[in-house]
């Protein structure tokens, strides 16, 4: 089990090789290890507007793959349908891959013609 996490930022400070001076005065010059961490990139799933998709099954997307409540998943839907595409969430590559996949896959097994792509994020 966890008990403990590292939140995200600076390196850790774990490593025993920061500059600085010991218990005994010693000034250790050795240089601490650079650990690179990287936020990984992150991508947009969007929704485009057509003239057939019911906005019911719009909404039921954005509740069943995009965690909205039905007051969030209308207010999208009803953007996308005025504006022409909107953003259901934000994820990482992998993650927004299988949500297209989903949306994608539900749509076609109910024959309507809802696409839904993916954007990286700048
Ligand atoms: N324009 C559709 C209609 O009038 C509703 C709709 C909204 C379809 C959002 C797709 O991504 C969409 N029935």
């Amino acid at each position: 089990m966890v008990l403990s996490m590292h939140v995200s930022g600076s390196n850790s400070p774990q490593s025993p090789f920061g500059n600085g001076e010991d218990d005994n005065g010693n000034v250790n010059l050795a240089t601490k290890p650079h650990v690179r961490t990287k936020k990984p990139s992150m991508y947009r799933v969007l929704i485009l507007n057509d003239d057939y998709t019911p906005m019911e099954f719009v909404v039921l997307i954005l509740e069943r793959f995009f965690n909205k409540n039905r007051d969030q998943a209308t207010r999208i839907m009803l953007h996308v349908h005025q504006k022409g595409v909107g953003v259901c969430g934000v994820y990482t590559y992998e993650v927004a891959e299988t949500k297209v996949a989903q949306v994608m896959d539900l749509a076609k097994r109910n024959e309507h013609p809802l696409q839904c792509t993916m954007e990286k994020e700048d």
